[in-house]
């Protein structure tokens, strides 16, 4: 009986550890990402990019356009896009 009650005991423990690696640990990932910064980038393209997916050029939650002319990491390499919609 005492057996048994420390194995269900250990399963929870267990169940208890799964939840926390598999679903809490993911979720606190996601809500803290990590800040990206022109050099993050291979080229401006690309940063305009991530900058539009991003809420720009209305929201730069990055930081990436600095003069808030609409388009990010203008110092940055070619290609370039200095568009101001994804679509
Ligand atoms: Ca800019």
């Amino acid at each position: 009986m005492f057996k048994s009650t420390r194995k269900v005991l250990a399963a929870a423990a267990g169940a208890a550890l799964i939840v926390l690696v598999v679903v809490l640990l993911p979720a606190a990932a996601s809500a803290q990402r990590r800040d990206m910064d022109c050099p993050d980038f291979s080229s401006q393209k690309s940063a305009q990019i991530y900058f539009l997916k991003h809420g720009g050029p209305r929201y730069d939650p990055d930081r990436l356009d600095a003069d808030h002319d609409g388009i990010a990491c203008e110092d940055n390499p070619a290609p370039y896009f200095y568009g101001k919609r994804l679509h």
